[in-house]
């Protein structure tokens, strides 16, 4: 891999260096402090510590896995994102994207261990099988049991970047042939961030590097281990098709009227309202869609055992503190009922009636989709 940053360059000076302006670098930390979910107070606090920090080395392990972390990763729109790590945050080992290869490559990778210790961040991305003595996924020789333990004793934290490393991913869906076990389950001594994801979001990934680079410290977590700024709501609540939930809108079938006019996915098995990820108010690719905005619902691959979950298109019944999923069906008898008992109707309910009737409106040819949304 070439190396283009010398360890005494501060993150700014490198940056400078690469031929990047002030402005750009300026603009790139605000951008970044957002997705740090830090308010825009924050800004000249990153900014100073990109100006005055150290590169913090890298060393990326692949185990079980597609690589689909490392694709979304480098493909981030934001010019700066893939190139602040593969460059200023010092990638000092990663199988898929160094240049050299074999001794070569192991020898770079255990100096810069050794250089390090105690120092570095250890990100992981895929499962590690544990079923006979861990031969189903070895590298120079060596399982990736005996590489995960010895990486992780010099690291100051790890990062298990993808549902793979974080909670076992494809390769743990039943039966788990291999045994495979999220890397939580091997290394207990250290402390482990995990971004799940199949894959994660880049700017996510980022966003976590940058925040332990900016203030030396781990994100705030939630009690499984997952930053809080960008695990901490779920899909549900920041989906620009929640009106159409509220309202009782739903795709019926793929294909339909209502699934092309953008209606609410939950009954074509969306997991939108049990899983916990940032799609909803990041999108990817810089903002530009997710799957929910492509017309696929959730399949949740954020969460826990997500492959076990089978078909992803099965409904999610009777979601846990949230009523309304599990009356989707019923809710328009209800608005129905109120009105006929002449009772107080809500606004909640008069909205849910007024669209309710341009739907059928719609099916008949009457309304266009401007009409809907007003
Ligand atoms: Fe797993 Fe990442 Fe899914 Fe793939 O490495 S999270 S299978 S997108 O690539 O680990
Ligand atoms: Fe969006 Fe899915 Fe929630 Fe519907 S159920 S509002 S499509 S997240
Ligand atoms: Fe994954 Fe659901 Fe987001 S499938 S990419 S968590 S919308």
């Amino acid at each position: 891999m070439e190396k283009t940053l010398k360890k005494e360059e501060t993150y700014y000076e490198n940056i400078r260096n690469k031929g990047y302006s002030r402005r750009d670098f300026l603009r790139f930390v605000t951008y970044m402090t957002a997705f740090m979910g830090l308010e825009s107070s924050m800004v000249g606090q990153v900014v100073k510590a990109m100006e005055t920090k150290k590169r913090i080395p890298v060393i990326w392990d692949h185990f079980q896995e597609c690589t689909g972390c490392t694709e979304s990763f480098i493909r981030s729109s934001h010019p700066l994102v893939a190139d602040l790590i593969l460059d200023k945050i010092s990638l000092d080992y990663t199988d898929t994207l160094m240049a050299a290869s074999g001794f070569q490559a192991e020898e770079a990778k255990q100096q810069s261990m050794k250089e390090n210790y105690g120092k570095y961040v250890l990100v992981v991305e895929g499962a590690v099988p544990t079923k006979d003595g861990g031969v189903y996924c070895s590298i120079a020789g060596r399982t990736a049991i005996e590489i995960l333990k010895a990486d992780a004793a010099g690291a100051a934290a790890i990062l298990t970047f993808g549902n793979c490393s974080a909670w076992g991913g494809i390769q743990a869906a039943a039966p788990n042939p291999t045994r495979a076990v999220p890397v939580s389950t091997l290394i207990k001594d250290k402390p482990i961030i995990k971004v799940p994801g199949c894959p994660p979001i880049a700017e996510v990934m980022v966003g976590v590097v940058m925040h332990y680079v900016t203030f030396g410290t781990l994100p705030a977590l939630d009690s499984m281990g997952r930053p809080k700024q960008f695990y901490g709501k779920r899909v549900h609540d920041s989906c620009y098709r929640r009106a159409y939930f509220d309202a009782g809108l739903f795709a019926e079938s793929f294909d339909s009227e209502e699934a092309r006019k953008g209606y609410c996915l939950y009954k074509l098995g969306c997991r939108g309202p049990i899983t916990y990820n940032a799609c909803g108010w990041m999108e990817w690719n810089n903002g530009l869609s997710f799957p929910i905005k492509s017309g696929n619902p959730c399949i949740g691959c954020s969460d826990n055992h997500f492959w076990d979950n089978d078909p992803f298109t099965k409904r999610v019944e009777n979601v846990p503190g949230l009523g309304i999923e599990s009356t989707a069906n019923t809710i328009g008898k209800i608005v129905l009922g109120a009105a006929i008992g002449g009772t107080a109707v809500h606004a909640f309910a008069a909205n849910i009636a007024k669209k309710k009737d341009l739907r059928s409106s719609t099916r008949k040819g009457k309304v266009n989709e401007k009409d809907i949304k007003e």
